[in-house]
């Protein structure tokens, strides 16, 4: 089934089953109702990419720095060996599937010939001044089958306007609409907080509803990041790490605009919210390298494949989306020892992930009855189609009698999220001669949990739900090896 037909047969299914206009009486708080939230077709495309790759890329790559002051001279800009397509490539070859490119930073260096400011590309040597980094990147990152993101910061360190709200505001919205109009379909606008120049300095006020307006109109099929979404939200840290605990649900409330810090405000955004009233899932940004920005005193601190396979398991692992920085020098390329351990990364992915050693495997359940319960679909290699405990159940099991007594070292869950998140505890177990031995335990499930464990050796296993909000829902168990 193509992902729209099944989410629409998705939306359809969770209306008959009332999934969306049932009251339970341990949600509805004083206010009433509670519903649970289900994702948008574009934040289920988003989480399914699982990973994308984040270029800083400006003029603080020529002045080797990560922030620069606004007063950098546009004519440092210029790389001697620019090629968006080898990003690309390299990105696609290590298995990512989109790339966000710092269309501008604080410094406020545009990498595209915008007619708001002359402090842009326009401004450098780079191509007599002719060139457009936003322009070859969507154009790389089409060809090669990636989606392509932008990031737009709105502290703006060179723009004399910013701190100047209303003027500011208008400036800002220029450039997005140029960003969102010029370069066709944008899959994800990436948004920080940062809102510096202190007390004696100047305060923007950011109108982020008008910036939220002006994307949904400009970009329908765009998702927004933030700390405070809308769409997708930061994952509460810069090291790539989920919580163990980790809903896609979000209390808006904990996170009221993009910047806002408080008590819990970190630990919010981390593990999201069991009973949050929006869909926000976490997406966690982290560089290969200490800087964002490229440094060559760098060059030798970059991130092995084997922390980059950490990193995989404790944010894609835990229902999360990796957004891993790979900044190029300033040649314009990706590095290559950067390179070198993204493709030996992505070959790595690719060899765990072959061998589902649960496919073929014999699926009983809970609650039997009808096929529309479809345990066998845990095992069909199909994220989309899913067993279902009974309407309502909050807990159930599964058990898979594989083909073969099998040997692996990681568990695969994953929920039907297109009808929401609702596992809060699971149990993993495997038939260990005469009795069940837990494999491993854990909360939340999501759209994807990899759980590495010891390795055992099992004709059996058994998931329990342990207990969920709503109807629980896995759409796969698989087991994979990691030393193949
Ligand atoms: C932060 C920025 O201040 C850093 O320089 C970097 O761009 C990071 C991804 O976001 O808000």
């Amino acid at each position: 089934m193509k992902r729209r037909d099944f989410l629409a047969a998705g939306s359809a299914l969770a209306l008959k089953l009332g999934v969306r206009r049932r009251n339970r009486s341990f949600d509805a708080g004083p206010q009433g109702a509670y519903t649970r939230p289900i994702p948008t077709r574009q934040q289920f495309a988003w989480q399914r990419d699982e990973l994308a790759m984040f270029i800083h890329f400006g003029v603080n790559t020529f002045m080797n720095r990560e922030w620069g002051d606004g007063k950098e001279d546009p004519r440092v800009f210029d790389p001697t060996r620019f090629d968006a397509r080898q990003w690309a490539r390299i990105a696609k070859a290590a298995g990512f599937r989109a790339m966000i490119l710092t269309a501008k930073h604080h410094d406020g260096f545009c990498l595209w010939p915008t007619a708001s400011t002359n402090h842009s590309v326009r401004s450098s040597p780079w191509r007599t001044g002719a060139g457009d980094v936003v322009r070859e990147f969507v154009d790389a990152c089409r060809a090669e089958g990636l989606g392509a993101g932008l990031y737009l910061s709105p502290w703006d360190r060179h723009e004399p306007s910013y701190g100047d709200s209303p003027r500011y505001n208008d400036f800002y919205i220029d450039q997005l609409t140029e960003l969102l109009t010029q370069y066709g379909p944008i899959t994800e606008v990436w948004f920080d907080g940062a809102n510096g120049e202190g007390p004696n300095g100047k305060r923007q006020l950011y109108d982020w509803p008008r910036i939220h307006r002006t994307v949904h109109s400009l970009q329908p099929g765009a998702v927004m990041f933030s700390d405070a979404g809308p769409d997708v939200r930061w994952i509460g840290n810069e090291r790539g790490i989920a919580g163990e605990t980790s809903w896609s649900m979000m209390d808006p409330e904990r996170v009221p605009y993009a910047g806002f810090d408080g008590p819990g405000v970190r630990d919010a955004l981390l593990r999201g919210d069991a009973r949050g009233t929006v869909w926000r899932p976490g997406e966690a940004d982290v560089s290969i390298r200490p800087g964002w920005f490229w440094h060559p005193e760098e060059d030798d601190n970059v991130r092995s494949v084997e922390n980059l396979l950490d990193l995989y398991f404790a944010s894609v692992g835990r229902n999360s989306k990796l957004l891993l920085n790979v900044p190029p020098t300033n040649a314009g390329l990706l590095p290559d020892t950067d390179a070198r351990h993204l493709t030996a990364f992505g070959e790595r992915l690719r060899t765990i992930f072959a061998t589902n050693y649960a496919s073929g495997a014999r699926v009983r359940a809970s609650g039997s009855g009808g096929t529309r319960l479809a345990p066998a679909q845990v095992v069909d290699g199909d994220p989309e189609t899913f067993w279902s405990a009974p309407t309502g159940a909050q807990s159930g099991w599964v058990e898979l009698e594989l083909a073969a007594p099998a040997t692996f070292d990681i568990v695969c869950l994953q929920e039907a999220i297109a009808h929401g998140q609702h596992i809060a505890n699971y149990r993993v177990e495997g038939w260990m001669g005469a009795r069940w031995t837990t494999l491993s335990w854990g909360t939340t499930i999501g759209y994807k949990k990899l759980d590495r464990i010891p390795q055992a050796t099992t004709p059996r296993v058994r998931v329990t739900v342990e207990f969920a909000y709503d109807t629980p829902r896995l759409a796969t168990v698989a087991l994979y090896r990691s030393n193949t």
